[in-house]
């Protein structure tokens, strides 16, 4: 049996015409189903919605054989153990800092001012700052870090950006582009290595749908 781990949302929605092009298809939708081991069309595949964080651990220990997770989690997870051979060209945004509307993030920059910053990826923002030669005070959320510089609880946060409609509803402005985002196929290598006659096809094919 071939176990692939998904998230919900975003991942899910763009990675269904990627299965297609494998002949997976589920047989329940995972919006509305409280399922969280979906069955396919194949009787040797299964897929399991896990979220979008977990999905590196999964594969990691081989309780999942593949996955699709963002390149803003795998860096924050390390990818270890993890084979990488696709981007995906899915889910695609970028990692910012953003700030208040009018904060001079230059000019305090310029001053050496410590800046806190609220962010749910630590490790992405310690090593920017880090490389810009930036004292920070990192402070770590789970979410809607675009409030923390609305009620004094940071300077700027490290956050995802696609459209850019949540900074602007909230009166932020992106002041540095970290890094572009997209979603990658990671694989566990002894996987690979026991059930490559499974896996291969459907790796391939994925190669095949992105071109
Ligand atoms: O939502 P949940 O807490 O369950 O988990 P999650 O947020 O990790 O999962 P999900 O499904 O929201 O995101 C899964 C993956 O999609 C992420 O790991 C990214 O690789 C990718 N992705 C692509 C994004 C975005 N675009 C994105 N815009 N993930 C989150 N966002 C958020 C961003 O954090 C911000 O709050 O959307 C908001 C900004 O969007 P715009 O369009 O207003 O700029
Ligand atoms: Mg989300």
């Amino acid at each position: 049996m071939i176990t692939i781990a998904l998230s919900k949302g975003r991942i899910f929605e763009e990675t269904t015409p990627l299965l297609a092009a494998a002949g997976i298809h589920a047989l329940e939708n995972p919006e509305s189903s409280r399922k969280l081991i979906l069955p396919t069309n194949r009787d040797d595949v299964r897929l399991i919605i896990v979220r979008a964080t977990d999905v590196p651990t999964y594969v990691q220990y081989g309780a999942a054989d593949i996955g699709i997770a963002g390149k803003d989690v795998l860096d924050e997870h390390g990818g270890e153990g993890l084979y990488q051979p696709l981007d995906l060209n899915i889910a695609k945004c970028k990692m910012m800092v953003a700030v208040r509307e009018g904060f001079d993030y230059e000019a305090s920059i310029r001053q050496g001012a410590r800046l806190k910053v609220v962010t749910k990826y630590v490790k992405t923002a310690r090593e920017h700052f880090a490389a810009k030669g930036m004292h920070v005070d990192l402070i770590k959320l789970y979410g809607s870090m675009e409030l923390g510089p609305l009620v004094g609880l940071a300077d700027a946060i490290v956050d995802l950006v696609s459209t850019g409609g949540t900074l602007r509803a909230n009166h932020l402005q992106a002041v540095e582009e970290i890094g572009a985002i997209s979603s990658r196929l990671v694989v566990n290598q002894a996987s690979l290595k026991l059930n490559r006659a499974q896996l291969q096809p459907i790796i391939d094919s994925f190669a095949q749908a992105i071109q």
